[in-house]
């Protein structure tokens, strides 16, 4: 096991890193930028070291810092959280090379699923189900048409170093394809400075449900169900739940059994999300993050498995502490972002939180590293914590769920709490009928 984790993170999740440590009865280690002095991660590590100013660029994701701060404090081991280099290949290499264990997947795998034609050709070869699409990168407005044509329109042409909703298309008929194309490549090249795209079916009405797996780091391969994330606006996820309302539990061992296999067989160690669109029945695979995600937690509500005690154990060689059989999906879990933000416009809110009020009681976790008194800076992302919310079914889930907004207090600032408050309310929210795009019109009728 090691000695001593360095967090290369800040907020909510440094500390949930951190709180795994600690039960771990592991060492830590936080970085902070100037801008994060009085940061809560900062307070509750064993040692802190100061990387630099408050630009991420030059602090959060400054890998030469970050591995001085290791070799100054004799870390063995790097935990990069979600955001900043979760997903760096070269930092994963980098470490690596410095005899530190990245706590994620190998530089290889996060270098093939980075790249989101290989990405897809990898799922399609391990046998998940994938959009109908291109085989690969199209250039030719010929071959585009082709392909259109075969698969039925409307397609989406989707940048290949994009990924989140960065860099995508759509294209209703075949009038609109040509300067779709063109227009996808320009901008990827402009963006990412790789122009190539590939085309797919468009979907019109799906679902976005995402499988949470583990390759051991030994060659087997386990998943911990699914998450509903549906609810997003502009690629942000507001709520997230597991199991999602949409699934049988026929359906979810079915995906579930095709993305730990696909994790076997590729090798993969750590965790791992297979991100879908659920539509009619069917999943189509769109793309896979190679890190912890932010809503791991409505995974670890109803599986009672911590996620991160995992990591750790995977990278530091001791492989899972479950196999496939022991996990079992206990209940619904539900995970509202609060943010610093304006809950209609979405507009970023930093300031200080003058007063912060937890909700409590049975099924009720809060992950933030705000309190009373803290000033938000205004360089970082703008999520301030989650509320995760746990029932013996979604009914249950979501009457605790509407009793802990009425408790949560934030003053100073605004939040997305207004928002939660309103979506308990709804009929479609609580009947779980909402597909990708409900949140959007939601706030449209709204205005
Ligand atoms: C799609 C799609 C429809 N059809 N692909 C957006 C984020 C990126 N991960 C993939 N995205 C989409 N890909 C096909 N073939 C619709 C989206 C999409 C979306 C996906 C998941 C969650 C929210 C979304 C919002 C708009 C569009």
């Amino acid at each position: 096991m090691f000695q001593k984790i360095l967090i290369a993170n800040r907020g909510e999740i440094a500390l949930r890193v951190l709180r795994a440590c600690k039960e771990l009865g592991i060492q830590t280690v936080v970085v902070h930028s100037t801008a994060d002095a009085d940061a809560m991660h900062v307070r509750l590590a064993d040692e802190s070291v100061c990387i630099g100013p408050p630009p991420s660029r030059d602090s959060y994701l400054n890998i030469h810092q970050i591995v001085a701060a290791c070799e100054i404090t004799g870390a063995d081991a790097v935990h990069p959280g979600y955001g900043f280099l979760s997903e760096n290949a070269k930092f994963a290499d980098i470490l690596v090379a410095h005899n530190i264990t990245f706590i994620g997947p190998s530089g290889d795998h996060i270098r093939i699923m980075g790249d989101k034609i290989e990405a897809k050709r990898t799922a399609k070869r391990l046998g998940i189900p994938v959009v109908p699409g291109s085989d690969g990168a199209v250039t030719d407005e010929k071959e585009a048409k082709r392909i259109a044509a075969e698969i039925g329109y409307p397609v989406i042409i989707k940048a290949s170093a994009g990924g989140g909703g960065r860099g995508m298309k759509v294209a209703l008929t075949e009038a609109d394809l040509d300067i779709a194309l063109q227009t996808a490549r320009s901008e990827a090249g402009a963006a990412f400075g790789d122009d190539a795209v590939y085309i797919e079916k468009y979907l019109q009405k799906p679902r976005h449900i995402e499988v949470q797996v583990f390759g051991d780091g030994f060659g087997r391969g386990v998943h911990f169900g699914e998450r509903d994330c549906s609810l997003q606006r502009r690629h942000q996820k507001v709520w997230e739940e597991a199991n999602s309302p949409a699934l049988n539990a026929e359906e979810r061992s079915r995906i579930g059994g095709i993305c730990a296999k696909a994790i076997a067989d590729l090798g993969y160690s750590g965790a791992g999300t297979i991100e879908f669109l659920y539509e009619n029945g069917e999943f189509y695979f769109i793309e896979m993050n190679t890190r912890l995600q932010v809503e791991h937690p409505v995974t670890e509500a109803i599986t009672g498995i911590d996620l991160v005690h995992e990591q750790i154990r995977v990278a530091s060689g001791g492989g899972l502490s479950v196999r496939q059989e022991d996990i079992k999906f206990n209940g619904h879990a539900i995970e509202c972002r609060i943010n610093a933000e304006d809950p209609r416009t979405f507009t970023p809110s930093p300031g200080t939180i003058t007063h912060f009020h937890t909700p409590g009681g049975l099924g009720i976790r809060v992950d933030s590293g705000v309190y009373s008194g803290y000033k938000i800076p205004p360089y970082y992302d703008s999520l301030i914590g989650k509320l995760i919310v746990h029932g013996r079914n979604r009914v249950e889930c979501m009457m605790r769920l509407r009793r802990a907004l009425d408790e949560f207090v934030v003053d100073g600032i605004k939040t997305t709490l207004p928002l939660f408050r309103d979506l308990v309310g709804n009929a479609d929210i609580a009947n779980g009928d909402y597909d990708i795009h409900w949140l959007e019109k939601y706030l449209a009728k709204e205005e």
